[in-house]
């Protein structure tokens, strides 16, 4: 069996909420497949809570909860409206989709002890798309997975069953609209989703999203004609241009509500237009134009660059890759295209500038990409809550405009409020798997739960979301929310202190990514350093080196150039600098390496105890399984302390000024 997350319906307050949980009245919609799985969850949710089964009405009752259908006009289609009246609870809506949202956020509401007479609430997503990504592969392991194996895929077949429901369930209770279920490279009977061979069993998986308002999309076989009849891929090629189209045809014959397809081509190996130099709009117009009909979209990752790098060349620089690569296509893609691009222009470490792709195209469709799968942020053994990196990433400022413009910040272009285009979103390499808490550690889950809530409402602040996940998962106890709020919110810094410093990132174990591993990369063809040597640590990317700053709008071009001007959390990304260059703490870059190693470490172990502290006062299963956790946690800071701090030591041979042990 598994856990239902935040989902799990504890008794709830029955003096203050009972009286809702009588009857339920529908008052506007007609019964369809999404308003049943409303209803539905409403009776759920009385049962366990209150042990009370709900009344259906059939006319408007004088206590209870009703369902109201409103215009389009004020909420959207997505947006809903919840407040209370007398022994009423009102959720109004204008589509069927809606009501699943208002409903579970009314529920969560409940559950929180938030919701009472003076409840008004309306809420109308900030992103148009909501989406999460699987790396999920046909034989059921996951790529960066690290909580169990696939519940889509298992032996190159698809599982459907209860989990494929509860899943469901789970990420429409926070908001999300659209789910790519397998992993971005493609490989062997993954191609065969499009054929024969699976078709009908994605279209019963897209029908069962579809119960909760989420639209299935495919990663697609970019290659895939290479295989058949066209022998080539080039996307200008007449003969792949009909295959594509017949390919569509016969997919959405079956599957009429899938959302689309999302591309990686041209990246890490895998082919796409440029190996018949062709431009990636050529390759995604090319889609897009063969899914029109059918009202879906094409999903084009932005994350290709040349992964065969000499090292010992300093001016190729794979962090300007994206933009090099799409920025002057700006204007031409197809209005059914939207481009996802990397909150980085590097990979998902735990700190790096935000892609000046955002910002740098003004005329085409753009999504965020995180990841909240942890690969480089600790596996999912350590705790990292992610969700106060992404509120800095929605907030960076692009000056798409202009110098004055401050309008123009990630979050307003993903949600096309700059008003240049029509659609965009968030959407996170997802977190879960078959593991009985779907995210290996529990604490991972207010990843999952924040990703979901943040993309609803960029506006949240990162704590609340994670006081009511807490309260939701594990008890409205003050002191269980206050600790494991504060081991929440300590997480990302502390992990960025025992890892990687002041922007330079990558001083991982190769291909796995967990622990230290100094120079596991630096020699390498992936693109990813350093470039220490006995005087100085950083990449030069200012006009002297590659110039990737060059690639941002001003002001922030001259910001990041400048190393007086380049906030010290990334200075390293930008700029090479001596181990003595002095910080604005008024320690030297190499102290400040010593220093946030050391407190990383101590770090880490107060996360522990907190935790710890909490024995008997939570679910003892979560307990247990975080605890072990948290131990390996402790060993993993200490060992990038050591590492970090000897290996460094040794390059430039500058003693640590609090005269601690360093090997
Ligand atoms: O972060 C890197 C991962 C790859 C991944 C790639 C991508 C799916 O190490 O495993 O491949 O990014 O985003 O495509």
């Amino acid at each position: 069996m598994w856990t239902q997350c935040w989902l799990d319906y504890k008794a709830a307050n029955k003096d203050a909420y009972g009286k809702y949980f009588t009857t339920l009245y529908v008052d506007g919609f007609k019964k369809d497949d999404v308003i049943s799985t409303a209803s539905d969850e409403l009776a759920r949710a009385s049962l366990s809570m209150f042990e009370r089964s709900l009344d259906i009405d059939i006319s408007a009752p004088n206590k209870g909860i009703i369902i109201k259908k409103t215009g389009q006009e004020l909420l959207g289609s997505e947006g809903y409206h919840i407040y209370a009246d007398g022994d009423i609870a009102y959720i109004e809506a204008g589509t069927p989709q809606a009501v699943i949202y208002g409903v579970f956020r009314f529920l969560a509401l409940v559950r929180t002890d938030a919701f009472n007479d003076k409840t008004d609430v309306t809420e109308i997503p900030s992103n148009p798309i909501r989406m999460l990504d699987h790396w999920d592969n046909m034989d059921g392991s996951i790529e960066r997975g690290y909580s169990g194996n696939s519940f889509f895929f298992e032996n190159n077949d698809i599982i459907i069953n209860e989990r494929t429901r509860d899943y469901a369930r789970l990420i429409a209770s926070i908001g999300i609209n659209a789910v790519a279920i397998n992993n971005v490279n493609v490989k062997e009977a993954a191609t065969d989703l499009v054929n024969k061979r699976f078709i009908d069993k994605v279209a019963k998986l897209s029908d069962i999203f579809a119960c909760y308002g989420v639209k299935l999309f495919l990663s697609l076989n970019y290659a895939m004609p290479i295989e058949y009849e066209p022998e080539s891929a080039d996307p200008l090629d007449e003969k792949v241009i009909t295959w594509w189209k017949n390919k569509m045809k016969e997919v959405y014959d079956v599957i009429p509500n899938l959302g689309g397809f999302l591309v990686k081509a041209d990246s890490e190996g895998r082919p796409g237009p440029f190996t018949y130099g062709r431009t990636q709009a050529d390759g995604a117009n090319m889609l897009a134009e063969a899914i029109r009909p059918y009202g879906g979209l094409i999903i084009w990752r932005c994350f290709v660059y040349n992964c065969k790098q000499d090292w010992r060349d300093l001016k190729t620089d794979r962090a300007r890759a994206g933009y090099d690569y799409f920025s002057s296509l700006d204007g031409q893609f197809a209005d059914n295209v939207i481009l996802q691009i990397k909150n980085g222009p590097m990979d998902f470490q735990v700190r790096e500038p935000v892609s000046p792709l955002f910002g740098g195209m003004r005329k085409t469709n753009q999504m965020l990409e995180v990841q909240i799968a942890q690969e480089y942020t600790g596996h999912q053994i350590d705790v990292c809550y992610l969700i106060p990196w992404f509120k800095q990433i929605l907030s960076f400022k692009t000056y798409m405009n202009g110098a004055d413009d401050t309008e123009s910040t990630v979050a307003n272009i993903i949600s096309t409020k700059t008003g240049n285009v029509k659609i965009g979103g968030m959407v996170a390499v997802t977190n879960t798997g078959n593991d009985e808490n779907w995210t290996g550690n529990d604490l991972a889950a207010a990843n999952l739960y924040g990703f979901g809530r943040l993309a609803f409402n960029t506006d949240l602040d990162s704590e609340d979301i994670a006081r009511e996940w807490i309260k939701l998962t594990f008890s409205h106890d003050k002191e269980v929310e206050d600790t494991i709020s504060d081991i929440l919110m300590s997480s990302w810094p502390a992990y960025e202190k025992y890892t990687a410093p002041l922007g330079i990132g990558w001083m991982v174990k190769p291909h796995d990514h967990y622990g230290p591993s100094v120079d596991g990369y630096e020699y390498d063809r992936w693109g990813t350093y350093h470039r220490a040597d006995w005087q100085s640590i950083g990449v030069e990317r200012g006009p002297d080196g590659t110039d990737f700053a060059g690639q941002y709008n001003s002001p922030n071009r001259e910001m990041y150039r400048d190393a007086s001007k380049t906030p010290e959390e990334l200075l390293l990304f930008f700029h090479k600098m001596p181990y003595k260059h002095v910080l604005s703490s008024g320690k030297t870059i190499i102290q400040h390496i010593y220093d946030t190693h050391f407190e990383g470490y101590e770090e880490a172990k107060r996360m522990r105890d907190e935790w710890n502290s909490l024995k008997g006062k939570i679910d003892d299963r979560a307990f247990l399984e975080s605890k072990k956790r948290f131990d390996m946690q402790v060993d993993n800071a200490h060992e990038w302390c050591d590492i970090v701090n000897s290996y460094f030591y040794r390059k430039c041979g500058i003693d640590d000024e609090k005269g601690r042990t360093i090997y």
